[in-house]
């Protein structure tokens, strides 16, 4: 009997260290893609800014944000991965000038840095305002877009201490915000 639990006991030791190891190689994998991504992109592989989201109430809504400058003609690469949505829900996202995630409010207006040029340009859409992403089958969204207007330097385009803000959406338009992080410089 006694042989018995001790073997049982080497057998969990055995698999708990299996699973270690596998999720070790998991994560390995999965961040050495997100180099190779980054890379592809034209980007370096650690982030200039970084922003780790999380839900204003909901606690599944978790996620980590990069954001890569690739040069001054080409803007800043933002690219990660949302966790805990709606599965299929569409969410709308955008930059928003105030580093606060305190409340739903704390965060402020859009970015809009170049007003002007945003409406001649971009049918009026603020340099802040990124595209929609939608949520998988199991509540994860990817992050993958180019701004082109914005930059993680210290210029006034800079998205440094400001947040992202992660809002619902009905009929493609954005509606209460759920999630936030503040954008803060990677050193
Ligand atoms: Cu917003």
């Amino acid at each position: 009997m006694r042989k018995n639990m001790r073997t049982d006991s080497h057998y969990f030791k055995f698999f708990t260290c299996v699973t270690c190891l596998i999720f070790i190689v998991i994560f390995a994998v999965s961040s050495q893609a997100l180099g190779r991504r980054a890379a592809k992109e034209g980007a370096k592989m650690v982030p200039n800014a970084a922003a780790n989201i999380k839900g204003f109430d909901n606690e599944n809504i978790h996620g980590l944000i990069g954001f890569y400058e690739k040069s001054h003609e080409h803007g800043v690469l933002i690219m990660g991965e949302l966790t805990g949505l709606e599965p299929n829900e569409i969410y709308a996202m955008h930059i928003h000038e105030i580093g606060s995630c305190e409340s739903p409010k704390a965060p402020g207006e859009h970015f809009d840095p170049v007003k002007d040029k945003a409406a001649e340009h971009n049918h009026g859409h603020a340099a802040g305002d990124l595209p929609n992403v939608k949520a998988g089958d199991n509540g994860n969204a990817a992050v993958n877009y180019t701004a082109k207007e914005l930059r993680t330097d210290d210029s006034n385009l800079s998205v440094i201490d400001r947040s992202i803000v992660i809002h619902k959406t009905k009929n493609g338009k954005p509606t209460e915000p759920v999630a936030c992080g503040v954008i803060q410089h990677v050193h």
